[in-house]
């Protein structure tokens, strides 16, 4: 039975590769940060066969304890902050955790292995936010990076320094650089959760306006569940390498709105979305569409349906949710506090 870690297990990636690991026979260990991390409850109900190890990665002993532990075949370090707004509030600790957090991981892999880092296979999840700025379009791996939040710096850290041991110790190490992916377990800090809750919301009679920044940025976005597939089939390969992971299809906030707000039958998404300046990031990143021809010839990995269909089911997710828990708190659309204006001074 192989038996992989999944750093992140936690979050929307790490539920999704969870359960496709465990559909595949994996024994599957996770890595869950803090005392009684509320969040440990839906991967066990997720995935009842995994099992939760504690360690953080801003501690290197809690890592190489984790990986004593599990013995892994494979590991898939997924766990970072991830919300790109917020790193601009918490930048040291987005360096920390995104970006040194890797080192770590990787150091803990060396430390476990003896040295041998062929033994264990390493997948990092970097990020198409280290385009940043478009230098060309659509971008592939080896566009030139310029990214444009201390997340995407920090994700930049991430990747170099997996390409590095890969290069120094012979680590099989493998990069995944991923364009957006969504799904119905997306954080409703993320655009496309918060315009499917905010349209479902409206529909339903529980708020009236949705407050949002620039709804002219252009992203790629795919469905998560195909993108954890992506991640296990670079760790299959006979040699490690990166791969850019997108759909190829490009599309703004505004066609978001458009999708969302028209599967609740609401065609004039204006009357109800105002736009803010506290909700625009201090540098954007204007226009992300990723070619992903090396991962569909080399893999064999292509994205199953388009982003109508994705958005659509997430509308139909959050409907369905909220007829079930209209009183739920997390769903109560509060400004949560990286959108307080105080913070853009
Ligand atoms: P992104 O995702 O920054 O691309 O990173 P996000 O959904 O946060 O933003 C996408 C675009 O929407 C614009 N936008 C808003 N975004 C949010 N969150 N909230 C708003 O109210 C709002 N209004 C407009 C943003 O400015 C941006 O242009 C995601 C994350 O998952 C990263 O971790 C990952 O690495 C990349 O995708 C690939």
């Amino acid at each position: 039975m192989p038996r992989a870690l999944i750093t992140g297990i936690t979050g929307q990636d790490g539920m999704y590769l969870a359960e496709l690991l465990s559909g595949k026979g994996y024994e599957v260990f996770g890595l869950v940060r803090g005392q009684n991390n509320p969040r440990a409850q839906l991967v066990a109900e997720a995935v009842p066969s995994s099992r939760l190890l504690s360690g953080d990665l801003r501690d290197l002993p809690s890592l190489v304890g984790a990986l004593d532990i599990a013995r892994p075949d494979e590991v898939y370090n997924l766990g970072a902050i991830s919300f790109v707004g917020m790193s601009w509030r918490q930048a040291e600790l987005t360096s920390e955790i995104t970006g040194l957090g890797v080192l770590r991981i990787l150091e803990a892999l060396r430390i476990h292995t003896q040295g041998d880092m062929s033994k264990v296979r390493f997948y990092q999840a970097s990020s198409s936010e280290m385009f940043g700025k478009v230098r060309e379009v659509p971008q592939n791996e080896s566009t030139p990076f310029h990214p444009r939040s201390p997340y995407g710096i920090a994700k930049a850290f991430g990747h170099y320094i997996t390409v590095n041991y890969r290069e120094s110790y012979g680590a099989y190490a493998c990069s995944g650089i991923l364009f957006n992916h969504e799904s119905p377990r997306r954080g409703q800090e993320f655009v496309t959760r918060k315009v499917t809750r905010g349209a479902a919301r409206i529909a339903l009679g529980l708020q009236d306006t949705l407050f949002l920044g620039n709804i002219d940025a252009y992203r790629d976005w795919g469905y998560a569940g195909d993108y954890v597939e992506a991640m296990w089939l670079m760790l299959q390969q006979d040699e490690p390498g990166d791969y850019v992971i997108a759909t190829g299809e490009t599309h703004t906030v505004r066609d978001l709105l458009d999708i969302a707000f028209h599967r609740v039958g609401i065609e004039a998404w204006e009357r109800h979305v105002r736009q803010e300046p506290r909700l625009f990031r201090p540098a954007e990143v204007d226009l992300l569409v990723g070619d992903s021809s090396r991962a569909r010839e080399e893999l064999g990995w292509k994205p199953r349906g388009n982003f109508r269909d994705l958005i659509e089911m997430m509308v139909d997710a959050d409907l369905a949710d909220l007829a079930r828990h209209p009183h739920d708190p997390a769903s109560a659309g509060r400004t949560s506090d990286w959108e307080d204006p105080r913070w853009a001074r």
